[in-house]
């Protein structure tokens, strides 16, 4: 079986606002495309991705948080599948990314604790309580899921702001020729 080629679905691609399906079959094809996200996300510099930003719309999604000095380790990796928030309370505010919304960069509200149960790619059940940036990454990407984006949280006038940069970065992005 040859490797899987993925590429980032970038905003504002239509099927980033799908709703992603739950995950039934943890089988090859699911590790294959899990296998496939990881080597994706970091060399593109990413700490979360969603299945759906590689055009998968199936409820899977990886994490991996770096430490204070940046770094990632293949041990801190996180495969997530069929995610529920069973838990959340408090308020924190990050400033946000997303590899499908490149070069913007937002505040957003967020829970500041989560727990969730999950599947790992075997399908077995698991509980995850999460805080920091754990917290904000994975609300960040089971948002993806409902076909959700940050900039959708931001206030008017910030979402005004993100167009008008947008705008900007696709004209840069453009002019550069680099896609
Ligand atoms: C979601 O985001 C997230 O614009 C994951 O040019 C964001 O990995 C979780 C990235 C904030 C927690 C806090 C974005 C890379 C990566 C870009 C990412 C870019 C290159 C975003
Ligand atoms: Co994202």
């Amino acid at each position: 079986m040859g490797q899987m080629k993925l590429n980032i679905v970038e905003y504002p691609d239509k099927r980033l606002r799908e709703k992603s399906k739950e995950v039934k079959d943890f089988d090859a094809s699911l590790h294959q495309l899990l296998d496939a996200m990881n080597p994706l996300m970091m060399e593109t510099n990413g700490i979360g991705l969603a299945a759906i930003q590689v055009a998968h719309p199936i409820r899977a999604l990886i994490v991996n948080i770096p430490d204070e000095e940046g770094a990632q380790f293949p041990e801190n990796l996180l495969e997530i599948i069929n995610p529920v928030m069973i838990k959340k309370s408090g308020e924190a505010i990050y400033q946000e990314g997303c590899l499908s919304v490149p070069q913007f960069y937002e505040d957003v509200k967020r829970y500041e604790y989560v727990v969730i149960n999950y599947q790992d790619r075997y399908g077995n059940t698991k509980t995850l309580e999460a805080d920091g940036l754990l917290a904000i990454a994975i609300q960040h990407e089971i948002d993806h899921l409902e076909g959700i984006l940050f900039i959708d949280k931001l206030s008017y006038s910030r979402r005004k702001k993100f167009e008008k940069e947008y705008k900007r970065i696709q004209k840069e992005r453009k002019s550069s020729k680099k896609s």
